[in-house]
């Protein structure tokens, strides 16, 4: 058959706001699993096959350096797409995600698709981040918006469905 696209994909975001949970979920469909906090910073593969296309992705997570403020260019160069995460109960992690995007912006330009992910949907309740002001800020960088549980385990297989389309596109 025809060749299989191969993506790198890495995952951004402040610590806690449930980066290694969406891809523990989606490659493994495991929540709070024991290896959570000691997952090296390396990266889970993912087939896919959309319409007769083959994707390969390497989904690249942190060992928690984000808490000591030590992600640099080495983890996201080459990058395809970056999912940046924020916790929606938290609206620190909102602002660093908008950090990230200043960043990603200036090191890759337009070639990498951005996705904005508000994560833990299910504490609803104590939402701290404006859903509207989200999705527009998203808008506004070029990026898409999207909702997740990874306790849940809602809007996952969404997001990663909808950037490997758009990957593929670019
Ligand atoms: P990180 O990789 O971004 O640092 P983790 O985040 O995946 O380690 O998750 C941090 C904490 O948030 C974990 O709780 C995890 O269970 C929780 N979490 C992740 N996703 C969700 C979600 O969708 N909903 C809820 N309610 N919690 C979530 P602990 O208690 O182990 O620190
Ligand atoms: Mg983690």
């Amino acid at each position: 058959g025809s060749r299989a696209y191969s993506f790198k994909v890495v995952l951004l975001g402040e610590g806690c706001v449930g980066k290694t949970s969406l891809v523990l979920r989606y490659c493994e469909n495991k929540f709070n699993d024991k290896h959570i906090t000691t997952l090296g910073a390396s990266f889970l593969t993912k087939k896919l096959n959309i319409g007769g296309k083959r994707v390969n992705l390497a989904i690249w997570d942190t060992a928690g350096q984000e808490r000591f403020h030590a992600l640099g260019p080495i983890y996201y160069r080459d990058s395809n797409g970056a999912i940046l995460v924020y916790d929606i109960t938290d609206e620190d992690s909102f602002q660093k995600v908008k950090n990230w995007v200043k960043e990603l912006r200036k090191m890759l330009g337009n070639e990498i698709c951005l996705c904005i992910v508000g994560n833990k949907i299910d504490l609803e309740k104590e939402r701290h981040v404006s859903i509207q002001e989200a999705e527009s800020y998203a808008e506004s960088v070029g990026a898409k918006h999207y909702h997740t549980s990874a306790k849940q385990n809602k809007g996952i297989e969404e997001l990663f469905l909808d950037l490997c389309k758009r990957m593929i596109e670019t």
